[in-house]
């Protein structure tokens, strides 16, 4: 069975430009709840181990400067079929495909600074929220 939470990032673009509170409106209003939350500057190792899936990409590089480049809002949210919802809600990866609606058509610049992050399976999504919370963070 599909499991009740993801792993979300409001990236440094949405959270630097004052756009946290709108995006959380807008999960919310997909009945996500917040389990878990903060506000955080990543350094280059934290960004570089979080992505390390994309090492071999040609946007790595650009993937953990642009991770880096400011404060960025991570959060643990709630709902029924947690991983696909929230991936519908986010849009596509590239703002110009995204469906209208979604977080990233309204709030996402380009494929690289693209608003929000979105776990894509719940092993991924076990995994990424244990890399930004404590156990004893998410019991609320
Ligand atoms: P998604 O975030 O939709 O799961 P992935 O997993 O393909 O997309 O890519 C992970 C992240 O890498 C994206 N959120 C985006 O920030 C970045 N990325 C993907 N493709 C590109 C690209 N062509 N140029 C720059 N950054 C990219």
């Amino acid at each position: 069975m599909a499991g009740r939470r993801t792993l979300t990032i409001i990236k440094p673009d949405a959270f630097g430009a004052g756009k946290a509170g709108l995006i959380l409106a807008l999960l919310e209003q997909h009945g996500f709840t917040v389990k878990a939350a903060r506000a955080m500057h990543l350094t280059t190792a934290q960004a570089g181990e979080f992505y390390a899936v994309h090492r071999e990409r040609p946007f790595y590089g650009e993937l953990v400067e642009f991770m880096t480049s400011g404060p960025c809002m991570p959060l643990i949210l709630e709902r029924d079929d947690a991983v696909a919802t929230l991936r519908t809600v986010i849009g596509a990866t590239d703002p110009a495909e995204a469906a209208e609606g979604t977080v990233r058509k309204l709030y996402a610049e380009s494929k690289g600074r693209n608003a929000i992050h979105a776990s894509d399976s719940d092993e991924n999504a076990d995994r990424e929220s244990r890399f930004f919370f404590a156990e004893a963070d998410t019991l609320v």
